[in-house]
């Protein structure tokens, strides 16, 4: 046994059912190797644990490391002059489909090379991780060929070997019909999307599969013959869903029981039920909304009635949101979307876990969870939520490691 504790401390355990935050005001926390071995008040702290390591956290305040569940990390250039272009009036859009958003950052990603992928990616990583992330999910989706989106999902895979973070990976060749398919997309489904993820998975490059189901990108059924293929495999599913228009991406998502149906701004009632009755998770990207300058909010008051989970993501993207902060995502879910401080940490903690699977080992801390902690120079969590650009990390453990 290694043990090692965490003392004095007020820990935000995100666990339901012992009241706010699952919070213990006087907290101290033990770490087996990677594991907590015990967490509870300091006063109870068991004898066997006392002569262990300690780190005294000085009345600092612990969270679950924080969970960015909706990113494309993954990418060559940027757009900003499709910022400039949107500031003097032009939609997103009629940029996309004059050959720019994604198919932009196709040709810039097509260009590059994994080891581009990979070094373009790191102070983006690392803006995530200063601010106490442990897991990123990474979405393919800017090469649209099969070699390219393997590139990106094999450079996504090597940012564990750069830094202590775990990397969830998402297939999104459904992102957007590439030029040499236009006018063929159900024939890039088939030749691009589909083969291709079976060649990713047996490279072990698939944790999830992902669709963009929007006007400017693939129906509903086209997005059924993908979901198809990731149930012949066992893979898990999510879909951008419902973010510009309503195509009834979520009720779909929800018909093949996937994690997650995300953005959900154009969302129905309809869409609302199937969710819940799926248990499939609401994830809210206030990034993308804000950037976008949108004026139809996610059903926020819906979801949270019929008990839908909501996780909060920074969808972070070069296009349609360039945002690389999931403190400043949380505060735009209160301020924008009007989640409590609390849902929002929920939402980067315990709903993230859920929204990819993983929330048997993440999200929560409770015995038999991974030791993955963000210590916080706060009074008190709800403080993570309020201020904008200031980062209060003060520590990041990752499997009972502080890094
Ligand atoms: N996520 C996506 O995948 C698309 N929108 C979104 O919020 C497109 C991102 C992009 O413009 O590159
Ligand atoms: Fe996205």
């Amino acid at each position: 046994m290694a043990l090692k504790t965490f003392s004095n401390c007020r820990i935000a355990t995100m666990e339901p059912g012992i009241g706010p935050y699952g919070l213990i005001p006087d907290g101290a926390l033990v770490a087996d190797g990677e594991v907590i071995a015990w967490v509870g008040a300091q006063s109870a702290l068991p004898s066997a644990c006392r002569h262990a390591p300690t780190i005294d956290l000085d009345g600092a305040t612990v969270t679950p490391a924080l969970i960015d569940c909706h990113t494309h990390l993954i990418f060559g250039g940027n757009r900003a002059q499709e910022f400039e272009l949107r500031l003097q009036g032009a939609s997103y859009e009629a940029i996309a489909r004059q050959g720019g958003g994604i198919a932009s950052t196709m040709r810039a990603t097509r260009i590059v090379t994994e080891d581009d992928l990979v070094g373009s990616a790191l102070p983006r990583l690392d803006a995530l991780l200063g601010e106490g992330a442990a897991v990123v999910e990474v979405k393919s989706g800017y090469g649209l060929s099969i070699a390219d989106e393997l590139k990106m999902l094999r450079a996504a895979r090597r940012l564990t070997e750069e830094r202590p973070v775990h990397i969830v990976t998402s297939w999104l060749a459904a992102h957007a019909v590439p030029p040499e398919y236009q006018g063929m997309p159900d024939t890039y489904i088939d030749e691009v999307a589909v083969r291709g993820l079976t060649a990713a998975h047996a490279e072990g490059l698939v944790d999830a599969v992902d669709g963009y189901c929007e006007s400017i990108a693939f129906t509903p059924a086209q997005i059924a013959r993908i979901f198809e293929a990731a149930d012949e495999l066992g893979l898990p599913k999510k879909l951008h869903a419902e973010q510009l228009t309503n195509l009834g991406g979520a009720k779909l998502a929800a018909s093949f029981h996937a994690l997650s149906a995300d953005h959900l701004e154009h969302l129905d009632m309809e869409g609302v039920t199937a969710m819940a009755q799926s248990g499939t998770v609401a994830v809210l990207l206030p990034g993308a909304y804000y950037t976008l300058r949108q004026s139809q909010r996610p059903p926020v008051q819906a979801l949270r009635a019929a008990g839908v989970l909501m996780a909060v993501a920074t969808d972070a993207n070069p296009g349609s949101s360039p945002l690389f902060s999931l403190l400043l995502a949380m505060n735009m879910a209160c301020t924008l979307f009007g989640l409590t401080a609390e849902e929002a940490l929920i939402g980067t903690t315990a709903a993230a876990a859920r929204a990819l699977g993983l929330h048997h080992r993440y999200g929560t801390l409770s015995v038999g969870k991974r030791a993955d902690l963000a210590v916080w120079d706060i009074a008190h969590p709800c403080e993570l939520a309020y201020r904008l650009g200031l980062s209060p990390l003060s520590m990041r453990v990752i499997g009972g490691t502080v890094c």
